[in-house]
């Protein structure tokens, strides 16, 4: 995965921008590249982010995202979106979790990542998000849980400060950080539009139903709210949504086991193809899929 990166921004030098948002639990580099014309961040463009494995086993995930990366310096119909948009990649958040997962040559069916809590490894890094962590009775305090909701971070010597607000692994550590470091609007990801309205509004909610009916449409998985899966707490979307006022939507790749052959890779890459598209054409205003402008101010706040 890192040697693709690589190549691929030494092959686009003037288009792809490796980042890092830091480093993992076992010190493992969290690679990123921007896709732009533009050599720094752009914050007046809109931005679209892509992430793959949160969970180590979810190996296809990291394929999939690599995927999406070469296809949007490969396909001659998307070059308008490198130049009004700030593409960002992040194949694998859980680089320690997938090298665990493949120790020995066999497969470990590890979820979690690697940080270890009074003796017990892995936090699982879509239980650990700040926002309403630990709320509603969709993770576990227990750390021999796959769902483990990890400990709490505390930053204060005093020991103050809102728990929820402080949990975190290293890897979430750095994703929380990362709008302070860019002294910019949160995270680079603007797939977004705080909407004076406020976030639990109907046209939110219109608009990730809409999202979902079009997705489905090109890549043929089910539409729902996360929460009809079934509940989580903790996890990227209520970030995502809650914390950060963006649109996120999560993909489940479809392999029939969390080990499907890599004959897997072309055909999973090849169905989310249109719907990374369609993510990053509507970055620049989510709410327009269903007739909601957004006005030059709230976009840039
Ligand atoms: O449980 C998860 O973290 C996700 N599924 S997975 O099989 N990849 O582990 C689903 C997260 C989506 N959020 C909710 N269902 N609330
Ligand atoms: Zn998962």
């Amino acid at each position: 995965m890192v040697q693709d990166v690589q190549d691929f921004a030494a092959a686009h030098p003037s288009l792809v921008h490796i980042f890092s948002l830091g480093t993992s639990y076992e010190g493992r580099d969290l690679i990123g590249v921007r896709i732009s014309d533009d050599a720094t961040d752009n914050l007046s463009e809109p931005g679209v982010f892509y992430v793959g494995q949160h969970h180590a086993r979810e190996h296809l995930t990291v394929e999939v995202v690599l995927s999406i990366m070469h296809q949007f310096l490969e396909q001659p119909q998307v070059s308008n979106l490198i130049h009004t948009r700030q593409i960002y990649i992040v194949p694998s958040l859980n680089p320690d979790g997938a090298e665990y997962d493949i120790t020995g040559g066999t497969y470990h069916y590890w979820r979690k990542n690697r940080q270890p809590y009074q003796g017990v490894y892995g936090t699982d890094q879509n239980r650990n998000y700040s926002y309403r962590w630990g709320c509603c009775g969709g993770s576990s305090g227990d750390p021999n849980d796959e769902t483990f909701r990890g400990q709490v971070r505390v930053l204060d010597a005093r020991g103050r400060g809102d728990a929820r607000l402080h949990a975190g692994s290293p890897e979430h550590h750095h994703r929380d950080q990362l709008p302070l470091e860019r002294g910019a609007d949160p995270l680079p990801v603007r797939l977004h539009v705080h909407r004076h309205s406020g976030r639990h509004d109907v046209t939110d909610h219109n608009t990730f139903v809409a999202m979902g009916a079009r997705m489905h449409a090109t890549a043929g998985y089910t539409a729902e709210q996360s929460s009809d899966l079934y509940i989580a707490d903790g996890d990227w979307n209520d970030w995502m949504y809650g914390a950060l006022h963006k649109y996120p939507i999560t993909v489940e790749l479809s392999g029939n086991s969390f080990y499907p052959p890599d004959e897997f890779i072309a055909g999973e890459s090849r169905r989310n193809w249109p719907s990374a598209v369609f993510v990053a054409q509507i970055a620049d205003c989510p709410t327009k899929i269903v007739g909601v402008s957004c006005s030059t101010e709230a976009l840039h706040r």
